[in-house]
């Protein structure tokens, strides 16, 4: 890719019209920057654009799944439910986009394909799949940690007949499973949001699974108008309890700070029971060892696993519904009605743990040595998270180094935001910092007001580059991997350790140190004049 005479410039361009690449593209403008936004999609979302699956919601209550950056914004939006569904945080979306005025500086419908460093110029020569170019001081890569989905590629499938539909990448026009027999493969969250709704439209249901997984029950209702009103009333005070917390969410019930065996077995269950109550992942905060130590989490562990033999009245189906991995340690599920819903009669469960999808042919499938036939199939396969998108692209840093081949045993970086090779590109909620683990708007503001102070830095100096040193670099990335070691999240496979892609090199990508010290680190990287990082 020749540097293109005729591209444009600015100083900054930015992939992804999701929440990161909206909250970006405000602030360089706030900083009198010249900033554009390229979104593959038609219109703003990110995530909340595509995921439109039946039951898609968020797991993080909306009172804090929201930005902080704009008082009157906090102020003046208000969620109907205490987690918001796909349909109304897109229309927040496109409130944000709105009301700062922002779609004027995003390309809808064009993707970004590629980006070149040129070394001469210190710019990033970036390139669309329209086949336009702009030349740019700084890349920003807003495209999100669970971006490019996860379609296995499984034998015959091409053969099948009925329509195949990903949770991820779901139609845009209703879809109707009446009187239909209907197959979902995986049961992750996704999964376990759309199965109970799929099952009450569908004439059958059969779903695939894998592993088991663990769900926590929502408790989603309406949005209680004295809690918000309560949070309204110091909301810049809500957002700091907040950012303090080890997720960046969660000050209205902290976490109980004493360990689960340091109590008998009666308090240990009246805590879980109190936090099932609560909902969502309050239960993981019952006791404050939950995450790192295997044996407290076992006793979590049974208690969801009782709660799964309580509700589900078949045993066989309990047994096949009940995890035997470390509660969390995939992502823990928060549902409505998903267990229950293997009691319906229109459903069954079919375990693909020891006898996997063989291949599937024009009438469904044969998988656990049976055969099934169906007339739609949903595939709620996951993403190929947090490099995924990056890995497919044609990018290229200093010297021509390419991503795929910077990255071809894991995804280095250092702080998560700069990577050694690339000068002057910023990745915003990727592998390396704390994303997967926080709330991740609180992830993705604290990245960008992270990111522009420091190209306001730069600036201010007549600085032109800032690129992370290989040393920083490597120390960084035994210091995810330390932080890894001191929890139960190298107990399973999970998407967190790409485990979840056939042929993806293992590497434990999010930090899962907590949000504030992690935040810490970062201030103090760039109080110490970027530390790490090489400027020129
Ligand atoms: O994907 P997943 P997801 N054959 O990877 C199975 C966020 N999110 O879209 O566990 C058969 O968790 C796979 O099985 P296994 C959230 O961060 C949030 O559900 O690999 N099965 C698993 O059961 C979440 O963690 C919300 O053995 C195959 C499933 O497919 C992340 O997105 C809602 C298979 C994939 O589960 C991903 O969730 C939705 C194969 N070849 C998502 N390949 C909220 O609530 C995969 N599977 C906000």
């Amino acid at each position: 890719m020749n540097p293109p005479s005729a591209a444009r410039a600015l100083d900054l361009l930015i992939v992804g019209a999701g929440f990161g690449g909206l909250y970006m593209l405000h602030k360089a403008r706030r900083m009198g920057l010249h900033a554009l936004v390229l979104e593959a999609s038609p219109s703003v979302g990110g995530t909340w654009y595509h995921n439109r699956y039946p039951g898609a919601r968020v797991d993080i209550q909306s009172l804090e799944y929201s930005y902080s950056f704009d008082e009157a914004l906090q102020q003046e939006w208000r969620w109907t439910e205490r987690y918001a569904a796909q349909p109304e945080l897109l229309r927040y979306a496109n409130h944000v986009a709105d009301r700062f005025g922002l779609r004027d500086g995003i390309r809808f419908s064009t993707r970004m394909i590629g980006a070149h460093f040129d070394e001469a110029a210190r710019e990033w020569v970036v390139r669309s799949d329209l086949g336009e170019a702009w030349r740019a001081r700084f890349l920003v890569m807003a495209s999100g940690p669970l971006s490019s989905p996860n379609k296995p590629d499984f034998a015959g499938l091409r053969d099948f007949e009925g329509p195949v539909l990903h949770t991820a990448d779901w139609p845009h026009e209703p879809v109707d499973f009446s009187g239909q027999r209907v197959a979902v493969v995986g049961t992750g969250s996704s999964a376990v949001q759309a199965i109970p709704i799929i099952a009450r439209q569908a004439r059958e249901l059969t779903v695939f699974q894998r592993t088991a997984a663990y769900a926590a029950p929502a408790r989603n209702g309406p949005l209680n108008a004295e809690l918000e009103a309560r949070v309204k009333a110091d909301y810049a005070g809500f957002r700091a309890r907040n950012r303090r917390m080890h997720g960046g969410f969660g000050s209205l019930l902290p976490p109980n700070p004493v360990p689960a065996l340091s109590v008998s077995a009666a308090q240990r269950q009246e805590a879980f029971e109190q936090r099932w109550q609560v909902g969502g992942f309050a239960l993981l905060g019952a006791f404050n060892d939950l995450l790192i130590d295997l044996k407290a989490n076992e006793t979590a562990a049974q208690f969801v696993r009782e709660k799964i033999r309580a509700t589900v009245t078949d045993p066989a189906t309990a047994q096949l519904l009940s995890p035997s991995h470390t509660l969390g340690c995939k992502r823990l599920c928060v549902d409505s009605g998903y267990y229950e819903t293997f009691n319906r009669p229109n459903v069954r469960l079919v375990d693909i743990s020891r006898e996997p999808i063989e291949r599937f042919n024009r009438k469904g499938l044969r998988g656990a040595g049976r055969d099934f036939e169906f007339d739609a199939l949903v595939l709620a396969t996951g993403f190929d998270a947090m490099t995924g998108t990056m890995m497919r692209l044609d990018l290229r840093g200093r010297g021509g180094l390419r991503i795929q081949d910077k990255w071809h045993a894991g995804p280095l970086n250092y702080l998560g935001l700069g990577i050694a090779g690339f000068p002057n590109l910023f990745n915003i909620a990727g592998p390396g910092s704390t994303s997967a683990f926080t709330n991740v708007i609180v992830a993705i503001e604290h990245h960008v007001d992270w990111i522009a102070e420091c190209i306001a830095h730069l600036d201010a100096r007549g600085l032109r580059s800032i690129e992370a040193s290989e040393q920083a670099e490597a120390g960084w990335t035994e210091h995810v991997n330390a932080s890894a070691r001191r929890t139960v999240f190298l107990s399973c496979n999970s998407w967190y350790l790409g485990a979840n892609i056939p042929g993806k090199p293992r590497m434990f990508m999010p930090l899962a140190d907590g949000f504030p010290r992690y935040a810490d680190q970062c201030t103090q990287v760039a109080a110490k004049g970027y530390e790490g990082f090489v400027l020129q």
